[in-house]
């Protein structure tokens, strides 16, 4: 049967790091008496035994049923309430084989250790209080990090900007609440509906949590990338740009238009924001089929992306197609392509010339394409070190954006309440909602099923 993540009292082992051949293997065993258990399989139990806190033993991994050797090892030991997890543990660097491993944790289960759930160590850490479920989300977002700016913004969220943030406000939310309530049991102020509630500071605290809702779409940003899609009329050297931009021959180039029929992509990065490159089929009025479906799906990928890259032929110049595909999405980046052509005319004002030949204008391409994007991702040009801040406290999951906007609803009932003189109880009960709603963020008021589907999305040894 399953083990279930609120079995706390058991001691549980896994592997941390990467399974495979690698220079070492991370295994980390915690829980209590996990100490003691451990060191029934290790060559200087008492050492062990004794260890202070947050300190290394050598030694090896014995099989106790045969006292064989399994692998020469370090062990930090860790001791509740300190250490990552908040309870006593031991972290055993071994040599990076699969075969070592296996054998280690055949061992350490064999001791009394069960295989940990994903994520039950971070979860521990949460049971603990050595960190809330804002923060248990950041190191999850970390550990899938994959652009430099992603990484920044759930470093700073670990750091706990966010919790601050959303705790200060819960608890200025809790105040007026048991302000309001002690009056209800009173039955005092029968004249003052608002019941000592204070409609400003609610208001500072309701657009917080909206500031903090709409951040959502920039996180989101950060994790899927900024859609750029090349787009242009058939044989205009998307293609060839589309590879070197990915560094990749990726897609097909041929000097017969209508070479591109389906989308293809490809992930980069410019200066910290993840960018997702897709070279799309070439727009005209197309012959067959297949061709026509690829135009369409090239129009639908422009429509919905973050910025589009437009390519003209300057060997052919602006057609009518291009000049109404750029009224429809004005802010494209014009791009005049194959500058490196004799026969290329020079480029039309607002026309940046590039060539996929030489890489001229690639630089500038580059920085025009930074430039555009950024403010999707919630840079600011010119912002005060206040929005600087501010862009620590980016919410990251569909779960706390949700709750952001229950709040926000259950604050603007509030405060509707409070102008229609509605009765002091109901404003309580809308008040309670919003207030609740930020403890099942952090995590305060989080129920058992939630915690479990937070944390299962971990990794092994997590
Ligand atoms: N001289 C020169 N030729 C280029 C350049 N870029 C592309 N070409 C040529 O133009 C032709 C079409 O290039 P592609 O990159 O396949 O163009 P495309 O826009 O993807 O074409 P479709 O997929 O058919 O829509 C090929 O013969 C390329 O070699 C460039 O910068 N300079
Ligand atoms: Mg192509």
């Amino acid at each position: 049967m399953q083990r279930s993540y609120f079995d706390d009292c058991v001691p549980i082992a896994a592997l941390a790091t990467v399974p495979g051949e690698s220079a070492l293997a991370i295994i980390r065993a915690a829980g209590p008496g996990s100490v003691e258990l451990a060191s029934s399989c290790f060559s200087r139990p008492t050492v062990l035994v004794a260890a202070s806190a947050m300190s290394l033993v050598h030694g090896e991994i014995l099989d106790p049923s045969n006292g064989e050797t399994v692998d020469e090892v370090l062990a930090a030991v860790f001791r509740a309430p300190r250490g990552p997890v908040g309870e006593d543990g031991v972290e055993f660097y071994c040599h990076g084989s699969p075969a070592v491993v296996r054998r280690a944790l055949a061992v350490l289960e064999s001791a009394g250790f069960a295989p940990a759930l994903p994520g039950e160590f971070s979860f521990r850490a949460f049971l603990r209080g050595k960190t809330d479920l804002v923060k248990a989300e950041a190191v999850l977002e970390l550990v899938r990090a994959g652009s430099e700016g992603a990484r920044a913004q759930a470093l700073l969220r670990l750091e706990g900007g966010l919790s601050r943030s959303l705790a200060g406000a819960r608890v200025a939310l809790v105040e007026q609440l048991a302000e309001a309530e002690a009056r209800l049991d009173y039955a005092e102020d029968e004249d003052s509906p608002a019941g000592g509630l204070d409609p400003g500071s609610l208001l500072g605290v309701r657009d917080l949590f909206a500031r903090l809702s709409a951040s959502y779409a920039v996180g989101r940003l950060y994790e899927r990338g900024a859609r750029a899609v090349i787009a242009g009329r058939p044989n205009a050297g998307k293609s060839s740009l589309f590879n070197l931009l990915a560094r990749e021959d990726r897609s097909i180039v041929a000097p017969e238009p209508g070479t591109t029929r389906d989308w293809i992509e490809a992930g980069i990065e410019l200066g910290g924001l993840p960018i997702r490159l897709i070279d799309t089929a070439g727009l005209r009025e197309a012959a067959g089929e297949v061709e026509a479906a690829g135009v369409a799906r090239s129009r639908l990928l422009a429509a919905e992306a973050e910025a589009v890259l437009y390519l003209v032929d300057g060997r052919l110049g602006l057609a009518r197609e291009d000049e109404s595909f750029l009224e429809s999405r004005p802010d494209s980046l014009r791009l005049w392509s194959k500058a490196d052509d004799p026969h290329c005319a020079p480029p039309p004002a607002g026309f940046l010339a590039v060539s996929a030949t030489t890489g001229q204008g690639l630089p500038e391409l580059a920085a025009a394409l930074r430039v555009l994007v950024a403010p999707r991702f919630g840079e600011v040009p010119g912002a005060s070190p206040r929005a600087e801040l501010e862009r620590g406290l980016r919410v990251a999951s569909e779960r706390q954006k949700l709750l952001l906007d229950r709040a926000v609803a259950a604050l603007d009932a509030t405060l509707a309440g409070v102008e229609a003189r509605a009765p002091l109880d109901a404003l309580a009960l809308d008040l309670r909602d919003a207030a609740d709603a930020i403890g099942e963020i952090t995590g305060e008021l989080a129920s058992a099923e939630l915690l479990e589907a937070v944390f299962s999305r971990f990794c092994l040894g997590k």
